[in-house]
């Protein structure tokens, strides 16, 4: 069994009082790791680690930092096997999935945003008499939480600009999910990365991610989570005047409009609902389908959902493995109970999967993909986020009616329209309370775009200019030349 430590001040160490937890195997039950239960004492010293690092770091040239960059995608992609392996056996998701999707964009953040750095020029504003020139800098420490369900992909989308930009780092990743986050501190270790500039603290949310958001010495919070917890994040760093960035949950709508290419809108439609098994914060957990295509589009979309590969995460073949945790698998199954109490149909899945008496995977959290039928957009499961294999359907007649039916939750995060009238689909884009909408895609993300969410799901933006801009504090040096 693994024994994972803390990574502070270019050492790997315990927890100060020596806590650990253990971390299991979704997909067995079985502890595959230990991991520090860290608490204030680790912030302090991870804190002070990058606080001493920080100057000489931001001190460097953004060349200088964007070569650190392309020196840690070039050893992640060294490692991509064994990243998704350990993301495959950590979260329960198909390692073909994990291979492609995981290991794939931990090397792309970084090696996008090297390359994004040296896209950048100085920005100017010229006056009749003087000339502006904005200069950027780290905000000092900040502070990176981030979730289990896409582990490496997320915490390496804020490590890249954090480092790009000049700030050092504390990082926690979710306590289910340490390995790739340990890969990540052995990689910057071997690569001799300055001691401080990243550092790492396991452990519980409310205990090391509390102490990380208390912290005075860390400016800067980036968040990626859950919505009840992006609200307690907020309400501790905000009093301190930290700046935030919360990326939270989503209750997103897929629309399909009765001009769809049918068989690309059905194949979008499962990708865009049942992708890591529902647990992505973009996915299209409802489905609106316009009422004349429905009776062509429903069959289908069934069909191929019940043609999905349910299998184990070393199973090349599988497409639906293991949710993240026993725990998650009970909630999960309390929103199947209150859809129908709340009048729904389930039109297949509905039941676990993969669970026989005996066997590896008799006590994985296995879940067969769900689409629920016959109940209110208005529901508590079709406008809370359920976060796992489960769809909702519901029929609309107009686009007037498409829109509200989208906007009717309290999340704002994403949302995909099918149909093969751009123009349309682009109108009624504009109509969606949304940060981000695809039109004939989902997840289709050029890194240099924003990415966030509205109400609900969050504050701010990130990916290219967005990051740069929330990792940096801008100082406008206006010049007179006397000569
Ligand atoms: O997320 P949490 P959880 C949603 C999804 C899921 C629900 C809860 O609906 O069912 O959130 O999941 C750390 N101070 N999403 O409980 O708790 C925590 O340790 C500081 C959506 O796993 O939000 C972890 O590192 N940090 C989502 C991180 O916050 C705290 C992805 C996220 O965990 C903390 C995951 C505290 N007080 C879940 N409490 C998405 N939108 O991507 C917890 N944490």
């Amino acid at each position: 069994m693994q024994e994972v430590f803390n990574y502070i001040d270019g050492l790997f160490s315990p927890s100060a009082d020596g806590g650990h937890l253990e971390n299991l195997n979704p997909a067995t039950g079985e502890v595959i790791s230990t991991i520090p239960r860290s608490l204030q004492a680790d912030v302090e010293h991870a804190a002070s680690a990058a606080l001493r690092a920080q100057p000489a770091w931001n001190a460097l040239s953004l060349e200088q930092r964007a070569l650190w960059l392309d020196r840690i995608a070039d050893a992640l992609e060294e490692k991509h096997e064994h990243i998704a392996q350990s993301e495959s056996l950590d979260t329960g998701k198909p390692i073909a999935l994990a291979r492609r999707v995981d290991a794939a964009r931990s090397v792309d953040n970084f090696r996008f945003f090297a390359e994004f750095a040296r896209e950048q020029t100085e920005m100017t504003f010229k006056m009749d008499d003087a000339m502006n020139y904005v200069h950027r800098n780290g905000l000092g420490v900040v502070g990176l939480i981030t979730p289990w369900n896409l582990p490496l992909y997320l915490l390496s989308w804020k490590v890249a600009p954090a480092l790009l930009m000049g700030n050092t780092v504390v990082a926690k990743p979710s306590e289910l999910t340490p390995l790739t986050a340990n890969i990540l501190a052995e990689t910057l270790h071997e690569l001799n990365l300055p001691k401080g500039v990243f550092n790492l603290v396991h452990g519980l949310g409310p205990e090391v991610g509390q102490a990380i958001l208390e912290h005075p010495g860390i400016k800067g919070i980036s968040f990626t989570g859950g919505t009840a917890t992006g609200r307690i994040v907020a309400a501790t760093a905000a009093p301190m005047f930290k700046k935030l960035s919360l990326e939270l949950g989503g209750k997103n709508a897929t629309i399909i409009l009765d001009d769809a290419d049918l068989d690309i809108a059905v194949k979008g439609a499962v990708r865009a609902a049942f992708t890591n098994s529902g647990q992505v914060c973009l996915c299209g957990s409802r489905l609106l389908v316009q009422s004349s295509i429905a009776d062509a589009f429903l069959p289908a979309f069934i069909a191929e959902v019940e043609a999905m590969n349910i299998g184990a995460p070393s199973d090349e073949t599988s497409q639906i493995s293991s949710i993240i945790s026993r725990e998650h698998l009970h909630k999960v199954e309390s929103y199947i109970e209150l859809a129908l109490q709340e009048g729904g149909d389930i039109l297949t899945g509905g039941t676990r999967a993969m669970t026989g008496p005996v066997g590896p995977d008799a006590h994985g959290a296995y879940l067969a993909p769900t689409v629920i039928g016959g109940l209110s957009h208005l529901s508590r499961c079709a406008t809370e986020e359920i976060f796992g294999p489960v769809v909702t359907v519901h029929i609309f007649d107009t686009l007037e009616q498409a829109t509200e039916m989208a906007n009717a939750t309290e999340y704002g995060l994403a949302g995909s329209i099918w149909t093969k009238d751009v123009a349309q689909g682009r109108a009624l884009a504009q109509t969606i309370d949304t940060g981000i909408v695809w039109i004939n895609t989902w997840l289709h993300r050029d890194l240099r775009t924003p990415f966030g969410g509205v109400k609900n799901s969050g504050v701010g933006r990130e990916g290219g200019q967005w990051s740069l801009g929330f990792f940096s504090e801008t100082t406008n040096i206006c010049v007179i030349d006397p000569k």
